[in-house]
């Protein structure tokens, strides 16, 4: 293969993403942002998985949107062995299910991902919880800091667009060049 067919090639990245999270996170509601720029508050139960493409200069995202309700979680596994980055949505509002996002999570990180897998854990719904701040407090209490693979953290809103710029501009300059 000729050098600049390489170089070509090589302008293109595909970036397998899965999208993680307890059901009514906001999973499907921040892929949807993705694609449109805006809020969309008439967003369906995912059922199974909602396959995305989204493409940025240089890199295209396949996004795997996985169902939240414990029937689906099954099948998060299959996307999840094969993704590059895991992106994991805690519902910041919702305090009553914090110990079980954090053992999902943890189970995730364990069982179904490669060592390599950047993990992205985004604490949403920040415009209803603006205290929230992703401090030291929750990286020790979610247990981030217990972690072996690369991760990062964000304080995001699929309503008021916070975060989402800062969140996906630091995936993409992880996979670029
Ligand atoms: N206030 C607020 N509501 C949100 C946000 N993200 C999602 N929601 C709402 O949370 C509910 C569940 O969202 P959905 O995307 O279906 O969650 P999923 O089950 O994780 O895919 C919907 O009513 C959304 O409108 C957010 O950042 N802020
Ligand atoms: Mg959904």
């Amino acid at each position: 293969m000729s050098f600049l067919l390489k170089l070509f090639m090589n302008r293109t990245k595909n970036v397998a993403v899965t999208f993680c999270g307890l059901d009514k996170a906001g999973k499907t509601t921040m892929v949807d942002y993705l694609k449109t720029g805006q809020f969309n508050e008439n967003i369906h139960a995912t059922l199974g998985m909602n396959k995305e493409i989204i493409d940025v200069p240089g890199l295209t995202f396949n996004v795997m949107d996985l169902g939240g309700q414990e029937d689906f979680r099954c099948i998060w596994h299959e996307a999840n062995e094969k993704t590059d980055v895991l992106i994991y949505i805690v519902d910041a509002s919702d305090f009553t299910r914090f110990t079980e996002t954090k053992e999902i999570f943890h189970q995730i990180v364990s069982t179904q991902i490669k060592d390599d897998v950047v993990i992205m854990v985004l604490l949403n719904k920040a415009d209803i919880t603006p205290r929230i701040n992703g401090g030291a407090d929750f990286i020790t209490a979610f247990g981030l800091n217990k972690l072996s693979n690369t991760w990062t953290l964000f304080t995001t809103s699929s309503r008021t667009g916070q975060g989402i710029y800062e969140t996906f501009t630091w995936l993409s300059n992880r996979f670029k060049g």
